[in-house]
């Protein structure tokens, strides 16, 4: 890669114009503030007042004498920790508003989807025939709600796992009880002077990440489908191209699918076009970033602005009129940077606020005013707009709304769901194998340049690719959620894509979806002909461009969950040779999955490759095939 911040054409010449003009972004900062390299490895404890204790050089050990395993083991248990909080905090407000919408005290909210109601009852033992819907819907919600204060036992979704897997956690004692009990447990004990042993911190960091994959998470998904429709395939577009100089731009912004889908639902209405023409506009245009916008896209179509990276460049094209942001990965530098335009910058979350932005609190039960609210602030900021309108012509053509049950569906045929020609064409080697690529950007890796880079390689390489959050944001801008970009495929791929009619590259959602991807494992396994447990798949996770605590407590589920899981970047837990043991050779041996940070991508992907053949060697399907090397001329090609 050449010293370019990003890989998106669309980010590079707002940049351009940005250093013009000498507006600053993530980009600078970036560069301008060094990490520390200390703190960076997990070595720096600043749990308690005797410290920070910076364990370098000569010092081996903290004030209190915490050995550099302790301390490395307990700052990355404490980031999969927040992770797990933030995921299953969002997979709580859902369960909270099943039970409302339940309750008949948001009359305008409806079930969307009843039959996967249905569905979730019966995974839950909630006696679901003949039962009116609210009736069920209640119990579902109280359920979930169950799920997060039990003290003893097991989470529900637990059975949802092979059966094998489950006897794993068993036997490791990681079965988690209840969601909120495992974070708290987990904040308690990286305490000073509590536990002080980095294996069984590590464990308990598996328990809490299991509790968020296979409950705060699952339970995001599958109630966000219950409450706002399980998606299926549509078309949209994504970049910095989708916003529209003479319309209204509103982005939505953040983790929760609420509001967007209550400004889908005003977005019509002819009062608000009518204020919107007489203020000289051509109409409102709904855009979404970040997760908000993986929801928003997988179901309803609205066109995705971009990735964690591109927050600030959507301010500087001077088109946004209202940024409305709610929880998580929201820039505080969004503030002041709005105030040098017109753009309204709007919190609506009562957990996150920003100072400088404007508060309007959404609530489920004012969710439709709230968003007339947000819509009529930004037509109002239009006509203040004062700065040139540049936005860049960068866009791309991508199909979206790839749900497990949709997946099922498309392979098996509508009465016939089932995932064995995935199983068949893994076992007869027209498929390596399947990958998930996931998670963020990091201004420390240009823009999307990892991401890119491994899903190219694996697809010519025969591997089904699913993708969620900004990684599947960046799929899309780069046009390879495209299902014409199957020309990038290996032929074996090539051919089963055609088959099915599909493309090589499949968006699965926002990253709590990344729970749908732990569905299909669990799918795969029961289909048959691949092992007895995930552990068995030929299956690998990638996370080539991490940036949040929420992207390690995925990984950490992953591995748990038996997933050969490779992280890209620098490494949190460098800091301690043992730490990184453990979390490789430890968990491979209790779980039969790993997490190992690779910084270089073309080891990241060849690890990948790697793993995948190795897994079908120990299932005897192994027919070697010879490994795609992408030449010079063949990236340059690509790129
Ligand atoms: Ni995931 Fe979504 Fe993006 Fe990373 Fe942030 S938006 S929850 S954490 S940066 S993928």
């Amino acid at each position: 890669m050449s010293g370019a911040p990003s890989s998106d054409p669309a980010a590079r010449e707002v940049l351009e114009q940005a250093k013009k003009r000498g507006w600053v972004t993530i980009f600078q900062r970036a560069e301008q503030i060094k990490p520390c390299p200390i703190g960076q490895g997990g070595g720096c404890c600043r749990i308690c007042g005797m410290g920070p204790c910076r364990l370098v050089g000569e010092v081996q050990t903290g004030v209190c004498g915490a050995t550099e395993s302790t301390v490395v083991a307990r700052n990355f248990a404490r980031m999969v920790a927040a992770g797990a909080a933030a995921h299953s905090d969002h997979g709580r407000a859902l369960a909270l508003l099943l039970q409302a919408v339940a309750r008949g005290e948001i009359p305008h909210h409806r079930i969307a989807d009843e039959r996967k109601l249905r569905w979730v009852a019966e995974l839950m033992g909630v006696p679901a025939e003949g039962r009116p819907v609210e009736q069920v819907a209640a119990e579902v919600a109280s359920r979930a709600i169950e799920d997060f204060t039990r003290q003893r036992g097991e989470l529900t979704y637990i059975s949802r796992a092979p059966k094998k897997r489950q006897e794993v956690w068993r036997a490791a004692g990681v079965v988690p009880r209840g969601i909120d009990r495992e974070i708290s447990e987990m904040l308690h004990r990286t305490t000073i002077g509590t536990d002080q042993e980095a294996e069984h911190l590590l464990d308990q960091a598996v328990r809490v990440a299991l509790g968020s994959g296979w409950g705060g998470s699952m339970l995001a998904t599958d109630l966000s489908d219950i409450l706002f429709g399980t998606p299926s395939p549509l078309p949209a577009e994504a970049n910095l191209g989708v916003l529209r100089a003479e319309a209204v731009n509103v982005v939505v912004h953040g983790h929760e699918p609420l509001l967007p889908e209550a400004l889908v639902q005003v977005l019509a209405e002819p009062e608000l076009q009518a204020e919107a023409r007489a203020a000289g506009a051509e109409g409102i245009n709904l855009v979404g970033m970040c997760c908000t916008g993986n929801e928003a896209l997988m179901r309803r179509g609205i066109p995705s602005a971009g990735n964690f990276l591109h927050q600030e460049l959507a301010i500087l094209t001077g088109a946004v009129d209202a940024m409305v942001v709610d929880v998580q990965c929201i820039l505080e530098a969004l503030a002041a940077l709005a105030k040098q335009f017109h753009t309204r910058l709007i919190t609506t979350s009562p957990k996150a606020r920003i100072t400088g932005a404007e508060h309007l609190e959404l609530s489920e039960e004012r969710a439709l005013e709230v968003a007339r609210e947000i819509i009529r602030r930004a037509i109002a900021a239009y006509r203040e707009r004062r700065e040139e309108v540049a936005i860049p012509p960068h866009k791309a053509a991508l199909i979206a709304g790839f749900s497990h049950e949709y997946i099922e569906y498309m392979l098996g045929g509508r009465y016939r769901r089932s995932f064995w020609p995935l199983v068949d064409n893994i076992i007869n080697g027209r498929l390596l194998g399947v990958a998930a690529v996931v998670g963020c950007n990091n201004p420390r890796i240009p823009q999307d340049s990892s991401s890119l880079y491994a899903i190219k390689e694996l697809i010519a390489n025969n591997v089904l690719v699913v993708t969620t959050g900004c990684t599947a944001v960046a799929a899309g801008k780069h046009g390879l959620l495209d299902p014409a970009m199957l020309e990038l495929a290996g032929p074996g791929l090539r051919e089963v894509c055609e088959a099915v009619g599909i493309g090589p590259v499949l968006h699965l959602g926002s990253c709590v979806d990344n729970s749908r991807v732990l569905t299909v494992l669990s799918a795969l396994v029961a289909t048959g002909g691949l092992g007895s447990d995930i552990s068995d798949l030929p299956a690998v996770g990638l996370c080539p461009e991490w940036m949040s605590e929420k992207a390690l407590e995925i990984g950490t589920y992953f591995a748990g969950s038996g997933a050969t899981v490779l992280f890209g970047g620098v490494s949190p837990v460098s800091g301690s040779r043992a730490v990184v043991e453990i979390m490789t050779e430890c968990w491979q041996a209790r779980y039969g999955g790993r997490l190992e940070f690779v910084g270089d991508p073309a080891v990241l992907v060849s690890k990948a490759i790697e793993t995948l053949h190795r897994k079908r060697q120990a299932l005897g399907i192994d027919v070697q095939r010879q490994r795609v090397l992408f030449d010079m001329d063949s990236r340059r090609q690509l790129a």
